[in-house]
């Protein structure tokens, strides 16, 4: 069996995937293998969970919620400063499982294993701080104020490319706030998370608990379950806007509520007078790590035509320098793409924007040499923003447009359908100003002199239009995992009526 799942304290090349300490194996469902996407070779296979499993899970979740709401939020916390515990102690093979399953580099995949433990360290200060208002009253001797109570067990539907990080914004706060939650992860990426449900499992027998948090691992199947079931307020859902359509309207057709993060198709501006030293580093990250599958991936590029091509010199030379290989070892910079789709993908989109004028200035070649998912990191140069170039297409492709005026850029980089990331290089204050101002970007998330990848958790995730609208993670998206009651009390001996109404 492999090393790192024994580090991990997975003992089986067979795992059942599971809801909690006692429902290890027979889930019943399926099994699925989980594969190295640097080589193809199976890593070890996870069994799905069935209806019936799926069954007894949402119960559990459901009746560990009735206790677990009654625990006092700073008591929560616990549980979840210990669950941040465990993730520092077992940083190094954990991001190493995320770099075997999704072919992230190491790097990045002990990263995202520190993203975790600062959301957990987050979700700890939050949970003595779900502070409600407190409203004045238009009626003599009452009181108003607003109170934050648990919202139930939630579902949480999560993606390949951020396999736990994702899982984290959603549930570090969500068991503070004193919701339960069931995660069906992505069938591309079933081993991170029983890793991590095994973790969490421990963690939760430390302190006398089972069912905060629990696993259903599975295929669409289980999401549309999830999303059909009016026993979960609300399903977190990360993934495609196609799939984010289905959910949105499943759940809303329940009266359930949903934090979508779909899509994005992020872009930088380059004014004329940005440092290019700090734009060209920041985009090289932003299109090429992850291999250009982050939902925050810097897709296109908006120059100003007056450093257009000192600017794609710079990058055409920094693409060139790219170390492709296994995503375990320290000189990788670029490993595979996720399945042969996404290679196909990659491919097609390239011929697409050749065919529509566009111009490929680097990459784009199939590496069967490193391995059977690797293609080169491409930059496209494009005469103006066609359909192609409108289109997420989740693989390192960078576009590349020029503009002559502000107002032009601006244009340009809002002229597509989703709203997520986007940045602007310039050392011009009214450039950047005018660009995170309301004429400015129109995306959720908006930078200046840093890309589009690789945000903190403190801020509010998410992005507008077909994004989804949602927020995860910092700011008060904790507020999207509890309920709010407004309370008015009549602390006197008279019933006044609001609006002054006289009532017999
Ligand atoms: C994602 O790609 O789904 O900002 C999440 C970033 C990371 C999270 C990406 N902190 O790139």
């Amino acid at each position: 069996m492999n090393n790192v799942l024994a580090k991990l304290g997975l003992e089986s090349d067979n795992l059942g995937a599971c809801s909690g300490p006692d429902h290890w194996l027979n889930v019943g469902g399926e099994w699925i293998t989980s594969l190295n996407p640097f080589d193809g070779e199976p890593i070890a296979r996870v069994q799905c969970t069935n209806s019936g499993s799926y069954e007894s899970i949402v119960v559990q979740a459901s009746v560990s919620f009735r206790h677990w709401r009654t625990i006092p939020a700073p008591k929560r916390g616990d549980l979840v400063r210990d669950l941040g515990e465990s993730l520092r102690r077992l940083k190094e093979p954990l991001g190493e499982l995320i770099s075997l399953e999704t072919g992230k580099i190491k790097a990045e995949g002990v990263g995202e294993v520190q993203e975790m433990i600062d959301i957990c360290d987050f979700a700890v200060g939050l949970s003595r701080q779900l502070y409600g208002l407190t409203i004045a009253s238009e009626r003599p001797e009452h009181r108003m104020s607003e109170t934050w109570h648990p919202l139930g067990p939630i579902g949480i539907v999560t993606a390949f490319n951020f396999p736990a990080a994702v899982w984290s914004w959603n549930a570090a706060l969500a068991a503070m706030c004193g919701d339960t939650m069931i995660w069906k992860p992505s069938e591309l990426a079933p081993l991170t998370a029983v890793a991590i449900q095994h973790l969490a499992n421990r963690v939760m027998a430390d302190h006398g608990v089972q069912g905060v948090f629990c696993l259903a691992v599975g295929k669409g199947d289980i999401g549309a379950l999830l999303c059909a079931d009016s026993r979960i307020p609300l399903v977190s859902f990360t993934g495609s806007v196609a799939t984010g359509r289905t959910v949105a309207h499943v759940v809303a057709s329940r009266l359930g509520r949903t934090i979508l993060e779909l899509g994005g198709n992020n872009a930088i501006i380059v004014t004329e007078n940005a440092d290019l030293d700090l734009a060209v580093r920041a985009i090289l990250f932003g299109a090429v790590g992850t291999a250009g599958q982050r939902c925050t991936s810097t897709r296109r590029i908006i120059v100003h035509e007056s450093v257009g091509d000192a600017l794609i010199a710079r990058l055409v030379a920094a693409y060139k320098s790219i170390v492709l290989g296994d995503p375990l070892l320290p000189e990788t910079l670029v490993g595979p793409l996720i399945t042969a789709q996404a290679v196909a993908k990659m491919v097609s989109a390239i011929e697409r924007a050749v065919a529509s004028g566009g111009t490929l200035l680097t990459g784009g070649t199939l590496r069967p040499d490193v391995g059977p998912q690797f293609v080169e990191p491409a930059i496209v140069s494009v005469p103006s923003q066609t359909e192609v170039v409108r289109e997420e297409t989740f693989a390192p492709i960078l576009y590349v447009m020029q503009y002559q005026t502000i107002e032009q850029a601006i244009a340009l980089h809002n002229d597509v359908t989703q709203g997520l990331s986007s940045a602007i290089f310039t050392d011009s204050l009214r450039q950047a100003e005018l660009f995170l101002s309301a004429s400015g970007s129109d995306c959720g998330i908006a930078n200046v002199n840093i890309g589009t990848s690789g945000a903190e958790i403190g801020g509010a995730f998410g992005g507008e239009k077909q994004t989804g609208g949602g927020r995860e993670s910092g700011s008060d998206a904790w507020k999207s995992y509890m309920r709010r009651q407004t309370n008015t009390v009549n602390w006197g001996r008279s019933l006044p009526l609001a609006q002054g109404i006289k009532f017999g």
